[in-house]
């Protein structure tokens, strides 16, 4: 049974890949926002039937040390176009902090040098992307579930929402901003981390200096270069307002695999 989901996950992830190939600007965005339309029963239907299958805590399977990939595709920002983030790059992120903000008794600014002072998971998974790739890699963080108590989470908080350095599209208000979200199920995920090592090396540029692995989900809720991660009650008033990125651009918030 979770053979076919994962199937028809793909399925469903081919079909907006294809479109996104064939059709650009303003034809995509209507184009995706009709096939989303279409499909948003279905994906709630996947939620809750992969919830229900397999339990809140179902973890995604782990591989060995033998089958991580021996080269893991850049999709995506390859590197965030701005002066601030070029510039603490330089610095190694010594000058970064991790903001944790919103709805929480006690907002954080976390150094990485402390980030990675706290516990950590380390974890080989398979990252699947929609446009149909996937690549198995080793990713070491600090799960999600102990910032989330560090923070201390105020009771109206529902979401967990990723704000990152980069612009995917270059827009006038700042619409194009990478960010995602989750539910607090999956941030209390026991292979929900905050990772700030892939393959046993501190992040290169690729997502430095900190990447989400939300492991029971596809390639694009994994935000990389995160900046800030802030607690809400509802998606309104957050850029499109459907709690992601792609979300806004007509894919799936829940993207079970
Ligand atoms: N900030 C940010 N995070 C992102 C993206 C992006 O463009 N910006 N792309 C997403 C997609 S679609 C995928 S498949 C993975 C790719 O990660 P990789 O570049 O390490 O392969 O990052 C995801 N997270
Ligand atoms: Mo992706």
């Amino acid at each position: 049974m979770s053979h076919l989901l994962t199937r028809r996950r793909f399925l469903i992830g081919s079909t907006l890949g294809a479109s996104a190939i064939t059709l650009s600007g303003c034809d995509l965005l209507d184009q995706n926002t009709d096939v989303a339309n279409i499909l948003r029963p279905a994906e709630q239907l996947t939620m809750k039937v992969q919830r229900l299958l397999q339990g809140r805590d179902a973890l995604a399977r782990e591989f060995t040390e033998a089958d991580i990939s021996p080269s893991f595709r850049v999709n995506g920002t390859s590197a965030p176009d701005s002066d601030e983030y070029a510039q603490l790059a330089e610095g190694k992120f010594k000058d970064w902090k991790l903001k944790i903000d919103g709805l929480v008794e006690r907002p954080q600014e976390i150094s990485l040098a402390d980030l990675k002072k706290l516990p950590a998971r380390t974890q080989i998974t398979r990252h699947d992307c929609v446009e149909g790739w996937s690549a198995i890699g080793k990713w070491t963080g600090v799960p999600v579930a102990l910032l989330l108590a560090l923070a201390g989470l105020k009771p109206a908080a529902r979401y967990v929402v990723f704000h990152c350095a980069d612009e995917l599209e270059k827009t006038l208000d700042g619409s194009g901003r990478y960010y995602e979200s989750i539910d607090l199920v999956d941030a209390f995920h026991p292979q929900t981390i905050l990772a700030h090592a892939m393959n046993g090396n501190e992040l290169s540029i690729g997502g430095a200096p900190l990447r989400l692995r939300v492991e029971r989900q596809l390639g694009y809720k994994q935000a990389k270069y995160i900046m800030r991660i802030e607690l809400v009650d509802s998606f309104t008033g957050l850029w499109g307002g459907n709690g992601g990125f792609w979300e806004d651009r007509g894919y799936e918030w829940y993207a079970g695999i």
